[in-house]
């Protein structure tokens, strides 16, 4: 057995000191569908929330960066964003709503470069940098191409049409080099946003039994997770980012991914 170097354990123990936040906080960038027939504004919703659980919705900011890459060129989209509560079973929460212009075939990856997020529990900010996939005309174009974010996972499956009950790998990248020994946590979106009222839809299932679902990166940065439901599934590499300060207090600087699974019929 290899031991792995890179374990943050300072951000673990705070993670599993707080009794009630057992599954993981997420930031969402939802979309109905990952497949997008006909060209238009794609409408897509910012959320900082539990989705596994259905729990907590946090207070996003406003993102520093919110922007799509097509073809290797990146669009601005922080304009179409506006402020809209969402709301969970719990609590409302600040949230947005912004836009994804899809035109031509090929793959549109969203990414959003949140502020900082002070999590008073934990005293710790948590600032997750996030990447999902929209395609149209199935030509694949971008989703395997790296970012060049601070910290991002690259995933080595297509993302937007992962089969059920086969597998998904990803790599951990920060500043472009591989993170090994990350912690990566894995949540299902039990609950999906509901676009016209911005609230909770009912959850489809609830979280397994002990605690956040957690993959560990290999030494070149590498997991793979065996997909078990239809569905899109985020995964967080926490704390995996160059950046660990922020205003004086720890920073997390996460790279959050999501995918979309499918039944085959
Ligand atoms: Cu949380």
């Amino acid at each position: 057995m290899t031991l792995l170097p890179t374990l943050k354990p300072a951000l673990a123990l705070a993670c599993m000191t707080v009794p009630a936040a057992a599954p993981a906080h997420f930031l969402l960038e939802y979309t109905v569908d990952t497949m997008i027939e006909r060209p238009g504004d794609v409408p897509v919703k910012l959320v900082f929330w539990h989705p596994f659980e259905n729990g907590h919705v946090m207070d996003l900011a406003r993102p520093r960066e919110f922007f799509m890459l097509h073809r290797g060129e990146r669009t601005d989209l922080l304009d179409t964003l506006e402020p809209v509560t969402f709301t969970g079973p719990t609590n409302g929460g600040a949230a947005y709503k912004g836009s994804v212009p899809v035109k031509r075939a090929g793959d549109y990856v969203l990414v959003t470069v949140p502020e900082p997020y002070f999590e008073e529990t934990e005293d710790i900010y948590i600032q997750q940098i996030t990447k999902s996939f929209l395609n149209r005309g199935t030509m694949p174009t971008d989703w395997m191409t790296p970012v060049g974010l601070p910290v991002e996972i690259v995933p080595l499956n297509k993302p937007y049409n992962i089969l059920t009950g086969s597998t998904f790998t990803g790599q951990v990248l920060a500043d472009g080099k591989p993170v090994a020994g990350a912690e990566i946590e894995i949540e299902y979106m039990a609950a999906e946003p509901d676009m016209d009222s911005s609230s909770a839809s009912a959850p489809v299932t609830t979280p397994p039994p002990g605690g956040a679902v957690v993959a560990i990166s290999d030494l070149n940065g590498y997991f793979t997770f065996g997909v078990p439901r239809a569905g899109y599934w985020g995964f967080a590499a926490l704390g995996a980012g160059p950046e660990t300060e922020h205003e004086g207090k720890e920073l997390s600087q996460d790279a959050v991914i999501w995918i979309r699974a499918w039944d085959l019929d």
